[in-house]
């Protein structure tokens, strides 16, 4: 018995059963259209990023849209970036200027997004960054990732991380007290000397939970590059969250503590290898090549969560809604073969993947199929197979090597087309 999985286990329900959330990265970096890390990369002083400041305004946001969007994707939560690491605030806090309300917009981003994406139904989660390249007590001059690591007019200046550390935790206590029911608390990250305890990190998490009892928050208050943290383990600590959240990796086979205990998980990723808005980028991915992750993720009972980045005028670049409109079409028909379900107690076929929920075995053929498919292990438990975009037979078959695989199911399958489909296996 472990007081800290057990609850994990039952405030993490809901969310191993969504499955798919959309990810939602925007901020003052959107107007450089370089990259969210754009103040690092390039070592750009404060003062020189003051003006993007001076001219934010969102004049097409219109998070109703974006709810929309994420609900007919087929998504189930989303999370919004509240202060990414530039340290500009979507939200209306008490402890900075450095916020939307404040620009010419003069709107809490935030709160719209809260109404709009509960009015859809979804869930929703804050991201909000434990590293502040803004606030003048977050230690700059050395820092590895900091836009004035090198910035000689830093260099023994002083700074109260005390004094730093009282800000985040009053920007989270506003985060978790000002805009109703949160559902996932998505802190941005640790590092080297900053890490755990570092951020008072125990008083965090008990303040959160005290304001939100059945809020889920990822593991990034402990994680830092090398490990996961002490969530992988059966004795998880007081920061080590309640969700793994690799990035850009789906992991090898399904996340277990070394007693067998299953580790929630969400794999973020990019729709372009970029978290930031960026007019001109090339590495767009396709809705099949997503959709694919979105299967791989089910099928080692993780969540994907896919990033869209707006533009500075508030909408989400059409290329990214084209891509969450063919995912939704696909959703539609194969949702099923997602919500609530997770690993199959069979091995993985060479030709796709699996997908179980209870007695039902979905089956995800990502390969080209030009004839008759094996199902290994699977011999007399399957009932049925139905195509799940049209509910249609899919004829189980003898063909006459079979009777040298005697384990295995046959299905025929020659439409050279990739496709779900389901199996009950009752017997
Ligand atoms: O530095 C951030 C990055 O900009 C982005 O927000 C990702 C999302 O998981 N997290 C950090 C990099 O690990």
């Amino acid at each position: 018995m472990n007081k800290i999985m057990d609850e994990r286990e039952k405030r993490t329900e809901w969310f191993m059963h969504d499955r798919f959330g959309m990810f939602i990265h925007w901020g003052l970096y959107a107007i450089p259209g370089r990259g969210a890390w754009i103040r690092s990369d390039e070592q750009i002083p404060l003062e020189a990023y003051e003006p993007y400041f001076e001219e934010w305004n969102p004049i097409f946001y219109d998070p109703k849209k974006w709810a929309k969007a994420a609900k007919n994707a087929g998504m189930k939560y989303a999370v919004l970036t509240t202060k990414h690491h530039e340290g500009f605030c979507l939200f209306d806090s008490a402890y900075t200027d450095y916020k939307s309300t404040n620009t010419k917009c003069g709107r809490d981003l935030v709160r719209e997004f809260v109404e709009a994406f509960r009015a859809e139904g979804l869930k929703v989660g804050f991201y909000y960054s434990l590293l502040d390249w803004h606030h003048p007590d977050y230690p700059a001059y050395g820092d590895m990732y900091h836009p004035d690591r090198a910035n000689e007019a830093y260099k023994g200046k002083e700074h109260n991380f005390e004094r730093y550390l009282d800000y985040m935790h009053n920007q989270v206590r506003e985060l978790m007290t000002n805009y109703g029911k949160i559902d996932i608390l998505w802190f941005d990250f640790s590092y080297e000397g900053h890490l755990g305890e570092d951020w008072r990190g125990k008083e965090l998490v008990d303040m959160v939970r005290s304001l939100q009892p059945d809020i889920i928050l990822n593991g990034r208050l402990e994680a830092n590059g090398e490990s996961y943290g002490s969530v992988m383990t059966d004795d998880p600590n007081i920061f080590s969250g309640d969700f793994v959240c690799p990035e850009m990796i789906i992991p090898p086979q399904g996340l277990r503590t070394p007693s067998g205990r299953k580790i929630p998980w969400e794999a973020c990723f990019t729709m372009n290898n970029e978290w930031g808005y960026m007019p001109m980028d090339i590495h767009r991915k396709t809705s099949t090549q997503l959709i694919k992750k979105l299967v791989e993720c089910t099928s080692k009972n993780g969540n994907m969560l896919l990033n869209v980045s707006p533009t500075p005028k508030g909408e989400i670049p059409d290329w990214q809604l084209k891509i969450l409109e063919e995912t939704g079409e696909w959703m539609h028909e194969n949702s099923d073969s997602i919500y609530g379900c997770g690993m199959s107690e069979f091995e993985k076929p060479e030709w796709g993947r699996y997908t179980q929920k209870g007695n039902k075995l979905y089956a995800h053929i990502l390969e080209e199929s030009i004839g008759a498919i094996a199902l290994p292990g699977v011999k007399g438990r399957v009932k049925k197979a139905r195509r799940l975009a049209d509910g249609s037979e899919m004829l189980l078959l003898t063909p006459w090597v079979a009777k040298e695989f005697p384990d295995c199911e046959f299905i025929n399958y020659a439409n050279p087309e990739w496709a779900s489909f389901h199996v009950d296996e009752t017997r």
